[in-house]
């Protein structure tokens, strides 16, 4: 009798889930619902090493759900608008549809290889009319609250992509895409107003907390960057206009000796002297070369020109200059700072460097600034500081001089973020037309609900090259229309949406897939929403993830959706790197998914990605062994093969041992699953299947019920990770096709009653970690158990396993190599 014929399971098997349509969720099912959610792929090509991590981890909690009775719902769809696809068009001369859907095709067929337990019925493409009909339909709900609105000024510009970016795009000053250096454009763009949201993104961060991996939650916190403190206005000698300033510092404001504005805020330009002019229009050409990053890093060496004029500083009346200053964000505040040099670092370089006087108001017992070069910024006794003298912290500080600010009008107590509204207009051809007309005589008008989608031109090759303005903008004939409103000659929009605008409401358009009344059904994203479970990867924290808990706010403010949040628990797979590095063409370290699965069927590499860590850690590929995976898969399925008792046949009457390791088993497993600890749940069957083989072989035999019912579970819970073999298992014990619709089993409690030792781990003679195992555990399992538990593995801290001595069932104990 042969083994396990990886390939004839994988086409049998694929063959049968689509005909029986085992993975399509139903709306009519009464049943519980559970909604698990990976995020979609971008049609790139092929299925990848980072894919094969990520969807299969969330094919593990899909799949147990669905054994445990729950109705779940795990669809794909495909995130598919998007500047690969333009860049392939015009290099290849023709329509970005083509490589798109093209790609979208091989990568399905990889998909479906890959045995996830997806329900293709309710699969998606953004770049369908049907798709980004809705997405502009909700753009235009946003317009209608005021939430999408246009507005110039610089912004950020990918000089080799030919398009804005959002700020999110920008990673350290570079373009988040294809790494060219971000410069500055002004141009008039489409904004969305997250801002408006900025408070209830924070707050509401505390439903997140525990079910958000804490890295994201830092990560949003510091991407929105609350500020407090105040505003304060300062005269500015010989113009009406005061200048308002943003601090945190307010109680500083005694020590501010000069101010500096952005060189690129309009305002500047407006209070500049005639005589300091030409140096300042000289010195705003040079800012504009470099980006914000450059700008505001501490090694930078801070530049400035004096601006000729002077301000009063609001509490002592003293006459301060003003300068313009590199350091100083037009984007963030008001674009202009009261200068602390004494209490602040940047204030202080840059006062070193212009010869500014530097004045402590705050004496903490540290050397003065204006000697040392560095600031002081800690708590002490107020001095220079008017009604401020005498008081020794902070608050007290601020909450005085805020008071007498707000008494005298010259300023207040504010509040401040850092995260600005969300840039959505893109300068190219391949994603969703934004759908306002230009009229010149009525503004900006929304295109008529029923006049929806505003279809792409058919424009190809050549004509999507970048110009720097939309491709669309050439297209005279669909740009030319009549004015919805007056009917006057009128012009499209000729840009399009960030893809990020259509990948902010796809989870809920899952629900109702095929809705051609609206962009879902609300009933139906009532009955599935919010997701339970989130799977992906941690690259996109401040971008779509920031972008989907903002459009759920809006939709719930439109009464489209009920709960404030969208995804109730998230998980960030780790990466698959290879020899401790990221895999890369330039390193030739990269491994093919494809040469891997062939070479070892899905199942041994589902399972090796899942057991190799941690879902969150990363996976090194010169560490695992989908070899030695699939060794352990025969095994498993030669249980099956060897099994002799009927079905059916009572367990109860079988060997009381085994059916403890059985129950134990079941109890772990479901435990371990449910809390993400996959990879220990996986030695958890392996040594269920070693203790099984030896119950066959020398003890109660193959006949024994028990032993029927240890490998119904291993079958059960291998369906999990390795769901084909899975299958072959549970045909040949006999059960009804598919694995997937079985049952998952509860442990009898009865036989969960101690028939435990503890087992202790060491590692280089430290005792690390203490664990309950079967008296019978063999050595394999003792070690594989042993290295699976993260406290294990952190005394480990990567390093290779140079020798394990055991003693079993008592000890196990590690030698590290170097
Ligand atoms: C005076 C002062 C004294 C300040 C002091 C700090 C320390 P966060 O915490 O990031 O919100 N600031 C305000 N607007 C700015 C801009 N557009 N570009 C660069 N810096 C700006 O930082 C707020 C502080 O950063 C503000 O408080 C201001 O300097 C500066 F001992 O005001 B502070
Ligand atoms: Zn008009």
């Amino acid at each position: 009798r042969g083994g396990y014929d990886a390939a004839a399971a994988e086409a049998k098997w694929q063959r049968f889930w689509a005909e029986d349509r085992t993975f399509v969720a139903r709306d009519d099912d009464p049943r519980e619902r559970r909604y698990m959610l990976d995020m979609f792929p971008y049609p790139s090509g092929d299925l990848h090493m980072g894919h094969a991590e990520a969807y299969a981890m969330g094919d593990v909690l899909a799949r147990i759900w669905r054994m445990q009775g729950y109705n779940v719902m795990h669809p794909i769809g495909w995130d598919a608008f998007g500047l690969p696809a333009e860049n392939a068009a015009i290099r290849n001369d023709e329509h970005p549809s083509r490589w798109t859907y093209e790609n979208i095709e091989t990568q399905k067929k990889s998909f479906k290889r890959y045995g996830l337990s997806l329900d293709w019925s309710r699969e998606i493409h953004t770049c369908d009319e049907e798709y980004y009909r809705w997405t502009q339909w909700l753009f235009l709900q946003f317009f209608r609250k005021g939430l999408a609105y246009r507005k110039d000024g610089y912004v950020n510009w990918c000089p080799t992509d030919q398009t804005v970016l959002a700020n999110e795009q920008v990673k350290e000053g570079l373009c988040e895409r294809c790494g060219s250096v971000v410069t500055k454009r002004e141009l008039t763009q489409w904004y969305f107003r997250i801002t408006d949201y900025a408070q209830e993104l924070l707050d509401d961060m505390g439903q997140l907390e525990g079910t958000w991996p804490d890295r994201v939650l830092a990560m949003q916190r510091n991407w929105i960057g609350r500020s407090e403190g105040a505003w304060v206005t300062f005269a500015v000698e010989g113009r009406d206009e005061p200048i308002t300033v943003f601090t945190t510092r307010p109680d500083t404001l005694h020590g501010a000796s000069f101010m500096v504005v952005a060189p690129d805020a309009p305002l500047a330009e407006e209070i500049v002297s005639d005589e300091c002019r030409p140096a300042f229009e000289e010195y705003l050409e040079r800012v504009k070369r470099t980006n914000d990053i450059e700008r505001q890093s501490t090694e930078h060496v801070k530049t400035g020109v004096p601006l000729g004029v002077t301000a009063v500083n609001p509490v002592n009346g003293e006459s301060i200059p003003i300068w313009a200053g590199d350091y100083v964000l037009s984007e963030y505040g008001s674009g202009a700072i009261m200068a602390v040099p004494a209490h602040d670092q940047r204030d202080l370089d840059f006062a070193r460097t212009y010869g500014l006087p530097v004045r402590m108001v705050i004496d903490t017992g540290e050397p003065d600034p204006a000697v040392s070069g560095i600031a002081t910024t800690g708590d002490g006794a107020y001095v220079n500081s008017g009604s401020l003298d005498g008081l020794s912290d902070k608050a007290s500080a601020a909450r005085r001089i805020i008071a007498e600010l707000e008494a005298a009008g010259t300023g207040e107590a504010t509040v401040t973020y850092r995260l600005r509204d969300w840039l959505l207009s893109r300068q190219r051809f391949w994603g969703c037309p934004i759908p306002i007309i230009r009229c010149p005589a009525c503004g900006d008008v929304p295109v008529p609900e029923d006049r929806l989608p505003v279809r792409l031109p058919d424009l190809r090759g050549e004509a999507l090259a970048p110009r720097g303005v939309s491709p669309l903008a050439a297209a005279t004939e669909w740009k030319q229309v009549a004015c919805p409103r007056c009917g006057a000659d009128a012009e499209r929009d000729t840009d399009t949406m960030d893809t990020f605008v259509d990948s902010s409401w796809y989870f809920f358009r899952y629900c109702s897939p095929q809705d051609d009344e609206g962009p879902f059904d609300p009933a139906q994203v009532r009955l599935w929403s919010p997701v339970d479970q989130y799977v992906g990867g941690v690259e996109h924290a401040t971008m779509h993830l920031l972008y989907s808990r903002f459009f759920t706010k809006v939709l719930r403010d439109l009464g489209l959706v009920d709960f404030d949040e969208p995804f109730t628990r998230l998980l960030n797979q780790g990466q698959v790197i290879n020899e401790g590095k990221a895999m890369s063409k330039s390193l030739g370290n990269g491994v093919d998914l494809g040469a891997q699965l062939d070479a070892y069927g899905v199942d041994a590499v589902r399972l090796t990605v899942v057991f190799a860590g941690p879902p969150a850690d990363d996976i090194d590929w010169a560490d695992v062994s989908p070899a030695s995976s699939l060794r352990f898969l025969q095994r498993a399925h030669r249980l099956a093969q060897d099994v002799r008792a009927p079905h059916g046949a009572d367990p109860a009457a079988g060997d009381r041992q085994r059916r403890r390791a059985t129950h134990r088993a079941v109890a772990e497993i479901t435990e371990l699953v449910g809390s993400g600890r996959f990879n220990v749940a996986i030695a958890r069957i392996m040594e269920l299947v070693n203790t099984t083989r030896k119950a066959i072989d020398t003890g109660p035999g193959a006949a024994d019920p028990a032993v029927r019912e240890a490998v119904e579970f291993i079958a059960q819970a291998l369906s999990l990770f390795a769901p084909y073999v899975a299958e072959e298992m549970w045909e040949l014990l006999g059960g009804a096709p598919s694995i997937a619709n079985s049952t998952w089993p509860t442990a009898d409690p009865a036989l969960l009653v101690a028939d435990e030792v503890t087992m202790v781990v060491q590692v280089q003679g430290k005792v690390r970690a203490k664990l309950q195992v079967a008296p019978d555990i063999a050595e394999d399992d003792a070690v594989a158990l042993a290295l699976a538990d993260p406290k294990v593995r952190r005394a480990l801290d990567g390093r290779p396993v140079a020798k394990t001595i055991t003693r079993l069932p008592r000890m196990v104990s590690i030698v590290p190599g170097r």
